[in-house]
């Protein structure tokens, strides 16, 4: 029992010992001064998107956001809600953030001066994202990364002229555009009537706005068919998938057979577009390749290190319609 109490008198020391020990240890590490770490800081962007009215523009988001943190920008993400006022108190806050650059994808066309003449004020750059502004606006904006939406035109009416080419006779045609004033909505039809401007058979009879959604797209024809009689129509063209998808819905609750008593010609080439092709609803879907995002952070490294780049860079378009072969290998992301 004496050696036990010995040992028990041993170890109780040598513990002792270890909690002063690491008490010391502790504190001193809690005194050393802080490595300063040297970071760099973040570059940081103000993105105003101009809504999330269809499923193209959902991936043009993901396009900008994924491609800023592949290039570890931080992005301040604002959705303008298809509201030019709300998207002007975005760019103001960016302003005010002292953001390194701006991205704009402007609902409208025009009445950007004021804000943009702001932004240029404070020196910071600002890059259009997929629609453009009236051009006695852009002595304001750096650059920018657009789709192209005269070529879009013009790619539906060379599908139409191919379809027609046997046809004699009028050919009556409804368009739904987009939303009102858009640098898309106007692109799209001034390619489309320049390209079908030599031949009378062609005649765009009525156009409506569709703002470029599915609930919106089936309203307008479902009105539209109360106005005049479709069974005289013979082509649709719709320039968005997400208001065709809402046209076709409507028009398959009816006697006109969609893809066959009126041809149909969308733009997007969403999977849900291609799908409708596959099955002979609609004729030709002229793809708008949503995928900005990665020249638009290539444009602001450009930028932000003083290095040449373009006015405008401009994305490529693919052609999807009843004249291809390989439609059933055809898998869009979005
Ligand atoms: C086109 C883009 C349009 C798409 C629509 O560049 O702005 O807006 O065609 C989207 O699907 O809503």
């Amino acid at each position: 029992d004496s050696t036990d109490t010995l040992m028990e008198g041993y170890n109780m020391k040598w513990t002792r010992l270890a909690g002063v020990a690491a008490f010391v240890l502790l504190f001193c590490a809690a005194c050393q001064p802080k490595q300063k770490k040297e970071t760099t800081p973040a570059i940081v962007i103000g993105f105003s998107q101009l809504g999330q009215e269809s499923s193209w523009r959902q991936r043009n988001t993901d396009s900008v956001l994924e491609a800023a943190a592949d290039a570890r920008y931080r992005v301040l993400y604002r959705n303008g809600d298809a509201s030019q006022e709300q998207q002007i108190k975005q760019v103001r806050s960016f302003i005010i953030s002292r953001v390194d650059a701006i991205v704009l994808a402007p609902i409208v066309e025009t009445g950007w001066s004021t804000v943009l003449a702001e932004a240029k004020k404070a020196g910071i750059p600002v890059i259009l994202n997929d629609r453009n502004i009236a051009a006695n606006e852009r002595r304001y904006i750096t650059s920018g990364v657009y789709t192209d939406a005269v070529g879009e035109g013009k790619k539906a009416a060379a599908f139409i002229k191919k379809k027609f080419a046997d046809h004699t006779g009028p050919v009556r045609m409804v368009q739904i555009y987009g939303n009102k004033d858009s640098s898309v909505s106007a692109g799209r039809s001034q390619g489309f009537t320049q390209a079908l401007a030599g031949d009378s058979r062609f005649q765009t009879v009525v156009v409506r706005y569709g703002d470029f959604m599915i609930s919106k797209g089936e309203e307008v024809i479902r009105q539209l068919a109360k106005e005049i009689d479709l069974k005289n129509i013979d082509v649709i063209f719709s320039h968005n998938d997400d208001m065709t998808l809402g046209i076709l819905k409507y028009l398959k609750a009816t006697a006109i057979r969609p893809g066959k008593d009126i041809v149909i010609v969308s733009i997007d080439a969403t999977q849900k577009g291609i799908d409708a092709l596959r099955r002979g609803e609609i004729n030709a879907d002229i793809e708008c390749n949503p995928e900005t995002g990665a020249k638009v952070m290539n444009l602001i490294n450009l930028i932000l290190n003083k290095r040449q780049f373009e006015p405008a860079y401009y994305l490529e378009d693919k052609v999807f319609s009843e004249f291809d072969s390989n439609l059933s290998s055809v898998q869009r992301k979005y």
